[in-house]
């Protein structure tokens, strides 16, 4: 089944996420009002691009990857939860693949090979592989690097940290709208188009599910909270703090969460980075109320043109994205050493 027609891709994803998907085909066309609420605030929002992430440089000797020169190891170190630089040529190292995931010789950021998830209108909704690292941690990094097609639009979806019942490694999933019962939380590392105030692929965001997130009061249902830098709070979309990551060209990118520590306590938090620089740095999230839920998925996802999907009106017939060197860890990974 390497080309699923549209329908049997739809039937595969409402099998697996019976809620999330199935929420978001028939949900109404503009899901994400919590979102469009912060991009009609954003009245100071400037038109200029962002020209780099504008938090502070990491200390590169800080980063796990510092000490392994191309990557060269690192799946050993043991705050490696799992690594792959995709150089087996399959995707044999995850746990699941779906959709449009191709193997690619050309291109790679380093070594030879890399993954390509395209994305075609009318055909398919991108694709996806997941890794679990069961029973997981309470604070967990995840480095990739990303490319993005030159003439690149914008996408619903992407890549996402998740926390799953010890007993149940789907909890996290299919809960799109649901108020949050304490079995999951997660966060998506995604590019957000603002309404269309956000040039391609759009500007970094956390797109967050957690215990004590805010629902959409119209709508009475809990959509992903967005978190825009630069912290700690959650900030508005497309402010003078936003990064806008280039167009065909590797970066890397890494985001973290670490859980609070004990089920009344708002002390957990949520960063992320780009080419080492963080961008946005978020305090006093109620992740959990259970000290054993704790991170134990990654989900590296191209995901888009579906029902749901708000860029609806700015779709092209294809696009693509390319990851390489994902490394998912218990402490900062950081940019490869090369
Ligand atoms: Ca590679």
């Amino acid at each position: 089944m390497k080309n699923p027609s549209a329908l049997a891709w739809l039937g595969i994803l409402l099998m697996v996420f019976p809620a999330a998907r199935a929420a978001e085909l028939s949900g109404p066309p503009s899901t994400d009002t919590v979102r469009v609420a912060a991009a009609q605030a954003a009245k100071r929002a400037v038109d200029a691009l962002s020209p780099a992430p504008n938090g502070k440089e990491e200390n590169a000797a800080r980063g796990l990857a510092a000490q392994y020169p191309g990557d060269q190891g690192i799946e050993k170190d043991p705050d490696v939860f799992f690594a792959d630089d995709f150089e087996s040529g399959t995707m044999k190292n995850w746990d699941q693949q779906r959709g449009r995931v191709v193997m690619t010789e050309t291109q790679a950021n380093a070594g030879r090979w890399c993954v390509q998830m395209p994305m075609e209108r009318g055909k398919n909704h991108g694709g996806d592989a997941i890794k679990w690292f069961m029973p997981g941690a309470d604070t967990v990094y995840a480095r990739f690097y990303v490319k993005f097609s030159p003439d690149y639009q914008y996408n619903h979806h992407f890549v996402w940290l998740g926390a799953n019942q010890r007993t149940n490694k789907w909890s996290a999933f299919g809960k799109a709208g649901l108020k949050p019962n304490g079995t999951y939380y997660s966060t998506g590392l995604e590019p957000w188009f603002a309404w269309g105030k956000n040039p391609p692929p759009g500007e970094i965001n956390l797109y967050t599910y957690y215990l004590d997130m805010e629902p959409d009061r119209k709508m009475d249902k809990y959509w992903g909270n967005a978190f825009f830098p630069p912290g700690p709070g959650k900030g508005t979309a497309a402010s003078a703090a936003r990064y806008i990551p280039p167009l065909d060209r590797w970066q890397c990118w890494e985001f973290m969460i670490q859980a609070n520590t004990a089920p009344d306590k708002a002390d957990g938090k949520q960063a992320m980075w780009v080419d080492g620089r963080l961008v946005g740095e978020f305090t006093g999230i109620r992740w959990r109320n259970d000290p054993d839920l704790k991170v134990n998925c990654f989900w590296l996802e191209h995901y888009g043109y579906d029902e749901g999907d708000p860029t609806k009106q700015y779709w092209k017939e294809s696009q693509a994205v390319w990851f390489d060197d994902v490394v998912v860890a218990r402490r900062y990974i950081g940019p490869i050493k090369r």
